[in-house]
């Protein structure tokens, strides 16, 4: 049996990758951090059959620890501070988590790799926004990267310190570099899910505004179910590497907003929505759409979930939820 160690198991792609890694058959371990970290309890009844190990990306002590308990074949390095826009305000703290926490969990798999004699093989969760100022479109495992936020950079760190450690110790570390991905598991702060489920409240008569930021942002939005799918496939590869893993097309925020209203029947969704300075970012990533032809030739990978169905998932999925919520007017803006 294949034993799996997974950071960040918490979040939105966490869920779908432990659920993917059981369902062949893995023993996974997930490393949650924090006392009494509320997503603890949920993560023992959603995922009961995965093993929780208590850890932080800042502290190499417990990692080690985590990978001594787990002796993992693959590691999963999905741990991250990730919303962009919460970066510019917390730099410091984003730097050391997003990117520095990479380098503790390359140094805690080299090590264990030393101790046990055993390859460990090392997914590290890399990121579009690292694209930045786009110098290509669509973009590949070759545009230069010129990040635009505090998580970006971090990022950066982490994908180049994931590609030497590949280089000089010869592990086989490799990078996902994935566009945007979606589900209604997604973080209400992402724009996505703050839309879909704004347009499942405004159809319940529990919100009357959405205030949002720019607009006028594209973004290649996939499903997250199908992008766990490929960090898994990198990972079953004879040789590591980088890919693109994303759809190839791209939408504007503008564009979501008509889909999703769509699903409640609203074609003029202006009345509905407002935008506010406080939403909108320092600096802007304007355009990013992904090539991901290497993810495709080389793991056999492909998207199944397009756009339209992905923004009705998610406006369904929200529907149920808060229909089953209790009614409760929420301030503007959330
Ligand atoms: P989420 O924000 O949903 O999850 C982040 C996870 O990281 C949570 O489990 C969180 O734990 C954990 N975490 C945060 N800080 C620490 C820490 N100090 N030590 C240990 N764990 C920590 O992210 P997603 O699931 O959406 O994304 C997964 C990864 O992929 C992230 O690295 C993200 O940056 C990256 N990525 C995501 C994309 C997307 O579109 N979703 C696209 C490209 C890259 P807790 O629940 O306790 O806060
Ligand atoms: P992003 O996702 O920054 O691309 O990072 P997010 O959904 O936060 O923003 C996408 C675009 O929408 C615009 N926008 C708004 N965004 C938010 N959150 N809230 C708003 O009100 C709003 N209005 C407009 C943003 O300006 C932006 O252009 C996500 C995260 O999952 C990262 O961790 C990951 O690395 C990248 O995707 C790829």
């Amino acid at each position: 049996m294949r034993r799996a160690l997974i950071t960040g198991i918490t979040g939105q792609d966490g869920t779908y990758l432990a659920e993917l890694l059981l369902a062949k058959g893995y023993e996974v371990f997930g490393l949650v951090r924090g006392q009494n970290n509320p997503k603890a309890a949920y993560l023992e009844c959603a995922l009961p059959d995965v093993r929780v190990l208590t850890g932080d990306l800042l502290d190499l002590p417990s990692l080690m620890r985590s990978f001594a308990r787990a002796d993992p074949d693959e590691v999963y390095n999905l741990g991250a501070i990730s919303f962009v826009a919460h970066s510019w305000e917390n730099a410091r703290m984003v730097a050391d988590v997003t990117g520095g926490g990479v380098l503790n969990m390359l140094e805690a798999a080299r090590l264990h790799q030393e101790r046990s004699g055993r390859q460990v093989r090392f997914y590290q969760a890399s990121s579009s926004e690292m694209f930045g100022k786009a110098q290509a479109v669509p973009q590949n495992e070759t545009t230069l990267l010129w990040p635009r936020s505090p998580y970006g950079v971090a990022k950066v760190f982490g994908h180049h310190m994931t590609i030497s450690y590949r280089e000089t110790y010869g592990m086989h570390a490799s990078s996902g570099i994935l566009f945007n991905h979606e589900s209604p598991r997604r973080g209400r702060e992402f724009v996505t899910r703050k839309i879909s489920r704004a347009v499942a409240r405004i159809a319940l008569g529990m919100q009357h505004e959405l205030v949002l930021g720019n607009l006028d942002a594209m973004r290649d939005w996939g499903f997250a179910g199908d992008y766990v799918e490929a960090m898994h496939l990198m990972l079953r590869q004879d040789l590591p590497d980088d890919y693109v893993i994303a759809t190839g097309e791209t939408h504007s925020v503008r564009e979501f907003l008509d889909v999703a209203f769509a699903q409640i029947g609203v074609d003029d969704w202006s009345g509905f929505v407002r935008t506010s300075a406080r939403f909108v970012r320092p600096a802007e990533v304007d355009l990013l759409v992904g090539d991901w032809s290497k993810a495709e030739f080389v793991l056999g990978w492909r998207p199944k979930v397009g756009f339209e169905e992905l923004v009705a998932m998610m406006v369904a999925a929200d529907l149920d939820a808060e229909a089953r919520t209790e009614t409760a007017p929420v301030p503007a803006g959330h």
